[in-house]
């Protein structure tokens, strides 16, 4: 299985390239106000103050946006929930997929890793789906033609170490902490790779595998939250790493969901493209906690702070990393 290399003439119109730093501003903003409540054991607050955060100022953005992957569904998140509208609603039309925080348990106890992050891509071109997980599979640009999701996990060590010109012992994969991940972890061991475990915050993690040649993370694998799935989706696209993944439908609930949908089911084999098929991708996110990926809010003196973020554009093909410094009278100032 492989995935598709897009070509030149598939890129279409590009979106006004600015919006990519009108998204920093976003998740630079969010980190902010989760980072206030680092380590303080509240997670719903820190998630809180992302939320609001992260609204108030995606209402700024000149975009005619629509939230696909969000908070959840309107009755149970009154704030950027699925299907709300956001941006100042002026061209261009776009899908937004935001995760305030991904790692609330590592921020409510001031763990590395937490971050915020927002993607956009045209409309109607983000995977969409109530089912709660997915299985998830990503590798770097030089492995992304490699990959079968479908094949055995040493199998595709096998294919991956190849494609990097490397021995399967050499090779990193951060796998999630997770019970369900008991026979996973056997697999990957008995190949010989070395493992990474985590123990939340598979965005910034699949980001990693797909940016292998700079973090020493060769592999995601396993089954964590479909939303962030589509996140980590968009991000891989702006890197020009590989994924691929499946619906995780342990149980009838979940089977019904997937059917309701419409969807292919357990079997179905859902290519980078399934997941984010849009040529305008962009992706922001800013660091919470201090992470492998990007450092955390520090609050410094004189009522200022330092954020750390990235963003990138798929249609450039850029990736910037921001460090900016804030004044925090100024910035509580223009959002009172
Ligand atoms: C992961 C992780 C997230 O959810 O996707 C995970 O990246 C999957 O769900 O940070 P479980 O925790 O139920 O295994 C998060 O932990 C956030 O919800």
């Amino acid at each position: 299985m492989t995935t598709a290399a897009r070509r030149p003439t598939d890129i279409g119109t590009p979106i006004d390239r600015n919006l990519a730093l009108e998204l920093v501003r976003v998740t630079e903003g969010a980190a902010i106000a989760a980072a206030r409540l680092m380590g303080r054991d509240r997670k719903e607050d820190a998630d809180q103050a992302a939320v609001s955060s992260m609204r108030r100022s995606l209402g700024y953005v000149d975009m005619d946006g629509v939230v696909v992957i969000g908070e959840g569904e309107k009755d149970r998140a009154p704030m950027l929930y699925i299907g709300e509208r956001v941006g100042n609603g002026s061209p261009p039309e776009v899908d937004v997929a935001v995760d305030p925080i991904d790692g609330t348990r590592l921020v409510a106890r001031g763990i590395p890793g937490g971050i915020t992050t927002v993607s956009l891509a045209e409309r109607g071109s983000l995977y969409h789906t109530r089912v709660h997980y997915m299985e998830k599979l990503i590798v770097s640009q030089e492995a992304r033609d490699v990959i079968d999701i479908t094949a055995p996990v040493a199998a595709n060590l096998r294919w991956v170490a190849r494609a990097l010109g490397r021995q399967v012992d050499d090779l990193t994969v951060v796998v999630l902490d997770r019970p369900r991940h008991q026979g996973l972890l056997e697999e990957i061991r008995a190949a010989g790779a070395r493992v990474k475990l985590i123990m939340d915050g598979d965005v910034a993690a699949g980001l990693m595998a797909a940016m292998e040649h700079r973090t020493g993370i060769d592999v995601l694998m396993g089954i964590g939250g479909a939303p962030e799935a589509v996140l980590a989706a968009c991000a891989v696209t702006c890197v020009g790493g590989g994924m691929q993944a499946r619906l995780w439908l342990p149980d009838a609930e979940s089977q019904e969901q997937a059917e309701r949908e419409g969807k292919g089911g357990a079997a179905e084999v859902l290519t980078l493209q399934d997941l984010c098929s849009g040529a305008n991708v962009f992706f922001a996110a800013t660091g919470i906690t201090d992470g492998e990926l990007l450092e955390g809010v520090r609050f410094l003196e004189g009522n200022r702070c330092r954020t750390q973020s990235l963003v990138m554009r798929s249609y450039s093909g850029t990736i910037r990393y921001i460090d900016a410094e804030h004044s925090l009278d100024k910035l509580r100032l223009r959002q009172g």
